[in-house]
């Protein structure tokens, strides 16, 4: 896929999501939503506890971007070539989980430890006890802040590596949102793509009832941002939005991706805040097992 961007890792873990780059990409990257959208609800089915809602709604945009998109080397967290992944919405917590588990960056057992006393695991991201987390997030708002200061950084140091922000829409309510939008135009950040998880749902309830934040793309436009709009369960979408936002130059770039909140679980997409920190009973946690079906493999706890 993007394998023209990629160096030559050579390093232990990162052959497997080499390969689904190269082969049948878009099937695996299927296959592998469908098992992070099952990890995703026996996490916080275990715990009583965590962000579903959002977690599903992003799954297809984060796991495209982490097996086809991001340098990176699960062995090596901390490799300077590496592409930073910044999960703004800090809450969707069980989907970086299972996805970081999956790539190696960690033990896959672990993902049973979500939320645990003692866990690293947290119920939102932190940079300092889990790897593969670039930025502790969970209070909306910063995380772009954050990836902007990366970008910039990078730029400085005349570094090729890409940002990619990972943000919510209820999440644009927050001021400090638009002071990084606005200053990501004026510093031309170029090497920062946000992308915007637009499932219409904050936490209790539809955003434009709570504070509206549409039309997201006139105002990234008149902030002076590229913008793509797209569908954020397709993947063939994805895929070309993510390329071309990394060709795209002189600007940053936001993806404004619609979703559906609780997206593959009927009772979650129907509830009226897409299930966003509510936990799933016994019953409705069986049906969304029977719903998700089996994934491709073995759920990793
Ligand atoms: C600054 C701040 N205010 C409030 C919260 C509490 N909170 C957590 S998630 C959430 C709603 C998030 O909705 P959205 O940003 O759209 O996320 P998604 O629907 O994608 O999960 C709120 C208000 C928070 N984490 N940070």
């Amino acid at each position: 896929m993007l394998d023209e961007r990629r160096p030559n890792l050579g390093t232990r873990g990162f052959w497997e999501v080499a390969a689904y780059a190269l082969v049948s990409d878009k099937q695996l990257l299927a296959d592998k939503c469908l098992l992070h959208r099952r990890h995703i609800v026996k996490m916080v089915h275990c715990r009583q506890s965590g962000h579903m809602g959002g977690s599903l709604s992003a799954t297809e945009l984060a796991t495209t971007l982490y097996y086809s998109f991001l340098r990176q080397d699960p062995q090596n967290p901390k490799w300077d070539g590496r592409d930073y992944a910044v999960w703004s919405k800090g809450h969707a917590s069980p989907l970086a989980y299972s996805i970081l588990a999956d790539l190696g960056y960690f033990p896959k057992a672990e993902l049973g430890t979500f939320r645990k006393f003692g866990s690293r695991l947290q119920g939102h991201v932190d940079r300092l006890k889990v790897p593969g987390i670039e930025a502790s997030t969970g209070t909306l708002g910063q995380g772009l802040s954050v990836s902007l200061g990366i970008a910039l950084g990078l730029r400085l140091d005349r570094l090729p590596n890409h940002v990619w922000a990972i943000t919510s829409d209820g999440e644009h309510e927050e001021g400090q949102m638009w002071e990084a939008i606005m200053a990501a135009a004026q510093y031309k950040a170029d090497n920062l793509t946000v992308i915007l998880d637009y499932n219409k749902k904050q936490l209790s309830g539809p955003v434009d009832k709570i504070m509206d934040v549409a039309p997201l793309a006139d105002k990234y436009r008149a902030f002076n941002w590229n913008v793509i709009e797209i569908d954020g369960h397709d993947i063939p979408q994805i895929i070309d939005a993510y390329k071309k936002a990394l060709v795209l130059k002189g600007k940053p770039t936001v993806i404004i991706a619609s979703t559906v909140k609780g997206k593959g679980v009927s009772v979650f997409e129907q509830e009226a805040s897409g299930f966003h920190g509510a936990p799933p009973c016994d019953a409705d946690f069986e049906l969304a097992m029977a719903e998700l079906g089996p994934a491709k493999w073995p759920d990793f706890f």
